[in-house]
């Protein structure tokens, strides 16, 4: 039998017309495009220079309070989705501020997020009404539906990175939220109970696992910090990764969170890595040191150069590969556990 209709193009178009009208349209003009060989990604790689970032949110401070942005906060906006509120395809990311003597009023909301500290002190996240003092490296988390407030009770300006997954949130058309009726949320517990709780190694036997995220939700850098400098020292990097340690879920070993995972990276001085290409979207925050990373292929391939507080994202499947000056701490965070759950994640490691 001929497998061949060979209908014209005309004729093809006329019958799209009269399907068009019936809220129909035919796979086969797009199949190329959905089921496509590698990943399209729409977000690009990018760098933001915290020199670049920095005057801009000292003036944000000027036109604006804490309190009547909600929260002020500049968006790492991708250039290639701009004014969609999205860093890479699937996370958003942004620098926010907050002055001594402010608030940022108390609220939740479905998506879940996570800060790292990029400069200042005596500031503080409160979860659920727990408060976390906050020092540059230090990781915090306010999960789904947490209510979360910021205070500042120090002296001079303080910046986190603010991570979430609000692209993920909004592609299940999920986003729900809601203010609460006083500044903070009210509460008694003492900064550090959960550290106590959860942080030492130790649990209630009778404190088990109750919600799909970490119950600690302060991971202060004078652990972590330590932590990946004495991993450093006890065994080689790998080729692609350097030495890159998970921040986990004390429960259950797995990422902190359902939708975003937090990596801390260790990357000594003349360390080059292999290319590495992984399908999770990743936004790093360099905390300390500096070096060149090469992201992409051929001629679409760009160099972005980094050193302390500066901002990178390299979108899913942009094959990738570090060359360090200086010995380099970077924190990541990135869709990598919501992937694995899916069963779509994926990596590839090439040596050259
Ligand atoms: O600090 O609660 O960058 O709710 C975006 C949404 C920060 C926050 C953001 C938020 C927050």
């Amino acid at each position: 039998m001929n497998q061949n209709r060979n209908t014209s193009r005309s004729e093809l178009k006329e019958f799209y017309q009269r399907i068009d009208r019936h809220e129909l349209a035919p796979l086969w003009e797009v199949i190329h495009k959905l089921l496509a060989r590698l990943p399209i990604t729409r977000a690009v790689p990018h760098l933001w220079c915290y020199e670049d970032v920095r005057p801009f949110l000292l003036e944000s401070g000027e036109i604006i309070s804490a309190k009547e942005a909600e929260r002020r906060v500049l968006i790492l906006e991708n250039p290639a989705l701009r004014g969609e509120a999205k860093t890479a395809d699937s996370l958003y990311a942004g620098l926010q501020l907050i002055l001594p003597g402010e608030v940022a009023p108390a609220h939740r909301h479905t998506q879940s997020a996570l800060r790292f500290i990029v400069e200042g002190e005596g500031a503080f996240t409160a979860v659920d009404g727990e408060r976390a003092y906050m020092n540059p490296g230090d990781l915090i988390l306010t999960p789904s539906w947490s209510w979360h407030d910021h205070g500042h009770e120090g002296k001079g300006p303080m910046v986190w990175l603010d991570g979430l997954d609000i692209p993920q949130v909004q592609f299940y058309g999920a986003t729900f939220g809601e203010g609460y009726d006083a500044d903070a949320f009210k509460s008694e517990t003492p900064p550090g109970t959960c550290n106590a709780r959860y942080g030492a190694n130790l649990r209630a036997v009778d404190d088990l696992p109750e919600k799909p995220y970490s119950p600690l939700f302060c991971y202060p850098f004078s652990q972590s910090g330590p932590a990946l400098e004495k991993l450093q020292k006890s065994r080689k990097p790998n080729p692609w990764l350097g030495y890159k340690m998970e921040y986990h879920n004390p429960m259950d070993g797995g990422p902190v969170m359902p939708t975003l995972s937090a990596f801390l990276h260790g990357m000594p001085k003349q360390f080059i890595s292999q290319p590495y290409q992984t399908t999770e979207h990743q936004v790093f925050s360099v905390k300390e040191g500096s070096g060149r990373t090469w992201i992409g292929e051929g001629e679409d391939q760009i160099e972005i150069s980094w050193k302390p507080k500066d901002h990178f994202v390299i979108p899913g499947w942009y094959r990738y590969s570090h060359q360090i000056e200086n010995d380099s701490v970077l924190f990541s965070f990135s869709d990598q556990g919501s992937q694995q759950k899916l069963g779509i994640w994926r990596e590839k490691q090439h040596e050259i």
